[in-house]
């Protein structure tokens, strides 16, 4: 090859890079161009590197020379090239972020748990009724887990085994003093109420309440329960049971019939297990009666002056009723599958 036909050669070479390097659409496009032209074991500037070393070697400074220039430029155009289809990238992913018309990602929206909502009824249906809500800890003490309700010391529904007793809030409400527990029914708040209050007493108290019973498809150790009290002049179990009544029509939508069966609590009397009937199907849904006088009298009231009814029922046995489910243990495996259909 003389020196005449490299340089030819060596500009072909050039014009060709650049025109390649150019025209690449995109970065695996460049690549390829650049493997052809500048590819370190076979590109063509190696095949050019080649036949300098082959030409005379009073060609090679001046062939040499114009190599390296060649080199230079072409290195320096395939970078830009480089540059340019790398910005390019950039600018068409962050169009893809702004890009208003592509169909968002729908957050996963919950909803109350069917439990609450269960709650949120029966509060809205006693509101209407003209009974307002009341509260109480569910760390209680003795005198309104039992005591005040007529429990006395050796009553077997205070047995340990049938409580979760507390040995370090005991401590804390002072060392020898009251036993605390979890309370075991929300009528602890009958007893809370009537204390702070003078009778007219119309309330709701809804809320958890704990025992120590074995899990099975319809016991929970921790599970609801709405108390309803209504303490006044001349209150009749009548007025219990349409109360009741009402409260299963409104809940359930349709039409509820009570049953009372005889039963006991210490702090009524007389008591009833309440049994609602919906669409053919007797529920025994908790415990009612009539405030036992000595309950009055524990929160100094007249029995003589005033009585009042009471009642208790399972807020989890309502909402299985309601929705047709058989275990309670679904409320609390927080299976997003079942509690998705409520
Ligand atoms: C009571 O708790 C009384 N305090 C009710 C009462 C209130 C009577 C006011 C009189 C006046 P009982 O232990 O029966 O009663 O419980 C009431 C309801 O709670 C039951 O009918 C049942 O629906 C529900 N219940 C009881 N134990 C469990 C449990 N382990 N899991 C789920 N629900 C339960």
């Amino acid at each position: 090859m003389t020196l005449q036909e490299f340089l030819a050669e060596l500009e072909l070479f050039a014009s060709e890079a650049n025109r390649c390097f150019q025209a690449a659409g995109d970065l695996t496009a460049l690549e390829a161009a650049r493997i052809e032209f500048l590819g370190a074991r076979s590109g063509r500037l190696k095949q050019l590197q080649k036949s300098l070393g082959q030409l005379p070697s009073v060609d090679r400074p001046q062939a040499g020379q114009r190599f390296h220039q060649v080199r230079r430029e072409v290195e320096s155009a395939f970078q830009a090239a480089q540059e340019r289809l790398a910005d390019r990238q950039k600018t068409v992913r962050s169009a893809e972020v702004f890009d208003p018309t592509i169909p968002g990602v729908r957050p996963v929206v919950g909803h109350l748990h069917p439990i609450t909502q269960t709650i949120d009824q029966l509060k809205e249906i006693m509101g209407r009724l003209g009974f307002s809500l009341a509260d109480g800890p569910e760390v209680e003490d003795e005198w309104h887990n039992f005591e005040a309700l007529n429990i006395p010391p050796d009553h077997p529904a205070r047995d340990p085994l049938d409580n979760f007793y507390l040995a370090a809030a005991s401590r804390l409400a002072g060392g020898a003093g009251p036993s605390m527990l979890l309370r075991s029914q929300t009528s602890t708040v009958q007893i809370r109420v009537m204390e702070r209050q003078k009778p007219p007493v119309r309330i709701i108290a809804v809320g958890r309440v704990y025992r120590p019973d074995t899990p099975d498809q319809t016991h929970s150790p921790m599970f609801h329960q709405i108390e309803g009290l209504l303490v006044d002049r001349r209150v009749t179990m009548a007025d219990l049971k349409s109360v009741l009544r009402m409260l299963g029509m409104s809940y359930f939508h349709g039409e509820v019939h009570i049953r009372f069966r005889p039963s006991f609590f210490p702090f009524t009397e007389p008591s009833v297990e309440i049994d609602m009937n919906w669409q053919g199907r007797w529920i025994e849904m908790g415990g009612a009666g009539m405030v036992d006088p000595n309950v009055l009298r524990a929160v100094g009231y007249d029995p003589e002056e005033v009585s009042g009814f009471a009642f208790g029922l399972g807020i989890e046995r309502l909402c299985m009723r309601q929705h047709g489910i058989d275990d309670i243990r679904e409320f609390y495996r927080n299976d997003v599958r079942f509690l998705r259909q409520f």
